[in-house]
């Protein structure tokens, strides 16, 4: 049985679909609900509400701080409920939910404790030179399916704070929880300032190309992200691009299982390894490779995976068809190339788009598996005889999201990590973003910075302002 859920949010009001389309949950592989399918007419009604709220809404950065904070205490006050959307339609275990529900309002917290600097170059009796940054008019917020919730804040608090207003399209995978949070928001910001439309992915296309907006903030995949890229680099829009990555971690000779074991699992296997920032690929000293593989293989066969609305359920399905499909494709790919299931390796019985924890051993650089991005609770583990050979393995990919290197001496593992090519490097951590720092992709994993106030300024124009005086 399907139900009807939210509606589209533009200009503060419900607007009226005919079209529709299924929702998924993937732990059934069954539709649970319908979401709107927005018209291209709908479409140029939401970006003209944005356009007709800018004008008001840039004027007062108080206001905009105020209503940011407004709205983070609305998100917690109907947690339970966003929490229990993102289960059903994205398959992440109910506890992991409710913590993206709480990193959306951090987001938007953080958003609002940020300010637009004004750099004074010179201020003298003969003229006053200032660096301002203003709004700069619509944006366009595309999201992808693995964290709906948390991945529309990072886009839609900063672009707010610094005055925009926004247009949210959430993956037609996972459209619900955003499509709730516009319900949810309605009273909290002003009419038009936040509006929210679901739809297939021709949506996706028509808004990045529409002559509206002013920036495109896309999260997604890199074949997608050129496509963003191409559609405004046609109208000379500015762009974000987030993209996928292939984050290599290499853990040195010296160190400490015990300690550091969970920390790689989860480094990698987080939200069911569908987060941009896991580990997709372990590089490991051929002395210490037995001893490794088995630790991480205990623990992947002794999570418990399941429907993530049921207690104690660790990780969920994968969040969709196609990506159950493309894990398994990848892993039948990798055993048949001669690797090894060290743990998992096959789907799990029953419906839902479940996989079993898997670590593979015995396979290298050149595998699919450890070359492109999996996306899946898949974790490749490589040996390595020479560390300087494992660097350059790991900085061979047009990727370059993260990067660790896991070491008992901070020193020695610091000196190595800086020369990952890549936009955060962690020593001793993986997948552990800190709330001031900014998100950075170089390579194909990405264009421009999001979070922090380096991830603000690209919502912005700088302009100049020269005052002469005394002429
Ligand atoms: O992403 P898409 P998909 C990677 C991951 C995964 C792969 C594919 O490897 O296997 O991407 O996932 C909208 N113009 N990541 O196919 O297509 C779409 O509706 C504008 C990494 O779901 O990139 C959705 O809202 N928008 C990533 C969003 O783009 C378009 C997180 C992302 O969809 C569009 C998710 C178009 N032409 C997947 N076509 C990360 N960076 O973490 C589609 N969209």
């Amino acid at each position: 049985m399907t139900q009807h859920l939210d509606q589209m949010t533009v200009n503060g009001k419900d607007v009226p679909t005919s079209d529709t389309f299924g929702v998924e949950n993937p732990a059934t592989g069954q539709i649970f609900a319908q979401a709107p399918d927005c018209s291209p007419a709908q479409l140029d009604d939401a970006l003209q509400a944005a356009s007709d709220a800018f004008p008001l809404w840039r004027a007062d950065i108080g206001a905009r701080r105020s209503a940011l904070l407004a709205a983070a205490v609305r998100i917690e006050e109907s947690a339970e409920g966003l929490a229990t959307l993102l289960t059903l339609e994205q398959g992440k275990p109910l506890p992991d939910a409710r913590g993206e529900v709480g990193l959306t309002a951090m987001f938007l917290r953080g958003a609002a404790t940020l300010d637009l600097p004004r750099e004074v170059i010179r201020d003298d009796d003969k003229e006053r030179l200032e660096l301002l940054h203003q709004p700069m008019g619509v944006v366009a917020a595309i999201t992808p399916w693995n964290a709906p919730l948390a991945l529309a804040a990072l886009k839609f608090g900063s672009a707010l704070l610094a005055g925009n207003t926004v247009v949210l399209k959430p993956s037609p995978f996972t459209p619900l929880s955003s499509l709730a949070l516009g319900v949810l928001l309605r009273d909290v910001l002003p009419p038009g300032v936040l509006n929210v439309i679901s739809g297939r992915d021709p949506l996706g296309a028509r808004l990045a190309e529409h002559p509206v907006p002013r920036r495109v903030s896309f999260t997604g995949s890199v074949a997608t992200g050129k496509r963003v890229a191409a559609a405004a680099g046609a109208d000379l829009k500015r762009f974000t691009l987030e993209l996928g990555g292939n984050d290599a971690a290499i853990m040195l000779d010296d160190l400490d299982l015990d300690v550091h074991a969970d920390g790689l699992f989860w480094g990698a296997f987080v939200n069911c390894g569908q987060v941009c920032m896991a580990i997709k690929r372990l590089y490991v000293p051929r002395s210490r490779y037995t001893e490794v593989v088995d630790a991480l293989a205990d623990r992947a066969r002794s999570v418990k995976v399941g429907d993530g609305m049921l207690p104690g359920v660790q990780l969920g399905p994968l969040a969709t068809a196609p990506q159950f499909a493309r894990v398994q494709e990848l892993v039948a790919d990798a055993l048949a190339g001669g690797a090894t299931a060290a743990a998992g390796g096959r789907r799990l019985d029953g419906d839902g788009y479940f996989f079993a924890p898997t670590i593979l051993k015995d396979l290298a650089d050149g595998v699919r598996i450890v070359d492109e991005e999996q996306f899946g609770p898949v974790l490749p583990v490589i040996p390595y005889d020479d560390v300087e050979d494992a660097l350059a393995r790991a900085n061979a990919t047009q990727f370059g999201l993260n990067g660790s290197v896991w070491s008992a001496d901070a020193e020695r593992a610091t000196a190595l990590a800086a020369r990952l090519e890549c936009g955060t490097s962690w020593v001793n951590a993986h997948a552990a973003p800190a709330m001031e720092a900014p998100l950075v992709g170089h390579k194909w994993s990405g264009v421009g910075t999001e979070g922090g106030l380096a991830g603000l300024l690209p919502f912005t124009e700088t302009k100049v302002m020269h005052v002469v005086r005394g002429r």
